[in-house]
């Protein structure tokens, strides 16, 4: 079907208002193209610093150019979801007994829910225009979302390299669905509203930015307790203080962040009180209660040993009170042999510090 220009304009407002009748927080609509970030992106895996997470070397020009990783994209139409809880943040950075887990994932899995919404916005706009083609893509392709997500006027990209803007901060989650419809483009978020503000770099408690708008993922905690499997370095599990799954310093302390509505998905409400759990009581979850609990949540994709590598890092960052040195020692047998020089790591720290002697890093 060959629409016009005046019909399309009226379409995709409808779409938008439709968007936010879905529960996405907003929506934007940009081209194809995004090969001016193909410098910039190309000389940050040159340094390394993407780690191991191979896919993001892998797939050639796709990221750039929206048609060839769908064929016959015109539009890519870019949303936004909202997913912060109404839980404390900053406040459980100073409890080390209990676990900092990221707010993102304290609920379902976000993943199936953007494509599945996103999907229900394509079924509306196929009722009002016709068949046409569409794809759905939630931190499921090789998508520079962030990139997509600006040009489509959504927010502009921090320091801290997160899409944010200033009526909602930057906790939420990105989502796009390349269509084969051209639509009229948004203006893209030309001005960027970080200012002299570095309060994000200067914040992070590994020093994972090289930079305003770098990051050296590999230092990342939540790389580190997420993508990465086999031992964490030793100089960055001091810093990493209580945080046992991803990590949220550089938004909890962005000044946007002020403005940031609680999420109204009842799918992100935490579950199993893991947004304030006790660090020795999930140490001490066996594999089964680890799968049963974290069923249908991303914790459940770092898998049962970083899981248990990441809470003994935690453990040894905490105090050494008796049940916290009992858990590791108890447990230390039946872990593999990473887990359990995490273990030997944390059970050093907590004895100096019941010595009152210096600890190594
Ligand atoms: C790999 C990845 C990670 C890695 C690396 C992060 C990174 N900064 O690259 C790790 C595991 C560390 C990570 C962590 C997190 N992630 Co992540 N991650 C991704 C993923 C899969 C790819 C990102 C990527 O391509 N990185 C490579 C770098 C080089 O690209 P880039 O930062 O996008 O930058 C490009 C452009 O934006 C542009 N650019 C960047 N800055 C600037 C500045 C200027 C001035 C200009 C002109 C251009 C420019 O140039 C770059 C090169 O092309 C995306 C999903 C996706 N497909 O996009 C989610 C995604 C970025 N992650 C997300 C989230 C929520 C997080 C965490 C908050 C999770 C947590 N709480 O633990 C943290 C935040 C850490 C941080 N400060 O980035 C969300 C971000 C949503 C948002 N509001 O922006 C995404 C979009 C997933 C989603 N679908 O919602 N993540
Ligand atoms: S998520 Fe944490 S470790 Fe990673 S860049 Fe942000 S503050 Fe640093
Ligand atoms: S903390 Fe400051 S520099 Fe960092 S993203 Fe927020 S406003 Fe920008």
């Amino acid at each position: 079907m060959r629409l016009q220009a005046l019909d399309l304009t009226d379409i995709k407002a409808r779409l938008h208002d439709k968007a936010l009748s879905l529960g996405f927080a907003d929506m934007g609509v940009t081209g194809t193209d995004v090969s001016a970030e193909k410098p910039r992106f190309d000389a940050w895996l040159a340094r390394g610093y993407h780690g191991s997470m191979g896919f993001l070397a892998a797939h050639g020009d796709k990221r750039f150019h929206a048609d060839k990783l769908v064929p016959d994209t015109r539009s890519v139409i870019s949303v936004r979801l909202d997913y912060l809880p109404d839980t404390r943040t900053h406040e459980l950075l100073d409890h080390p007994e209990q676990a900092y887990i990221a707010r993102y994932a304290l609920g379902r899995d976000y993943h199936k829910l953007m494509r599945k919404r996103l999907v229900q916005l394509a079924r509306w706009l196929e009722e009002v225009v016709g068949p046409f083609g569409y794809r759905a893509f939630a931190d499921s392709a090789p998508v520079l979302e962030r990139a997509v997500a600006r040009n489509a006027g959504l927010g502009w990209v921090g320091k801290h390299t997160l899409v944010l803007n200033r009526h909602a901060g930057s906790w939420f989650f990105l989502g796009e669905l390349y269509t084969d419809l051209e639509l009229p483009p948004d203006p893209p978020q030309a001005t960027q509203h970080c200012g002299s503000c570095t309060r994000c770099l200067d914040v992070c408690p590994t020093n994972a930015f090289t930079g305003p708008w770098e990051l050296d993922a590999r230092k990342c905690i939540s790389y580190l307790t997420i993508e990465h499997d086999g031992p964490i370095p030793e100089p960055l599990r001091a810093p990493m203080g209580n945080r046992i799954f991803g990590c949220d310093d550089c938004q909890i302390y962005c000044p946007w962040t002020k403005f940031t509505p609680h999420t109204r998905e009842a799918d992100f409400t935490p579950r199993h009180q893991l947004d304030e759990a006790d660090m020795v009581a999930l140490f001490l979850w066996d594999e089964a209660t680890f799968l049963q609990r974290t069923e249908g949540m991303a914790i459940r994709r770092t898998g049962y040993e970083n899981w248990l590598r990441n809470l003994a890092v935690a453990l040894g960052n905490g105090s050494p009170r008796p049940e916290a040195l009992q858990a590791l020692r108890r447990r230390r047998p039946e872990c593999s042999e990473l887990v359990q020089e995490h273990i030997d790591w944390a059970l050093q720290r907590l004895r100096a510090k019941t010595l009152g002697t210096p600890a190594r890093q």
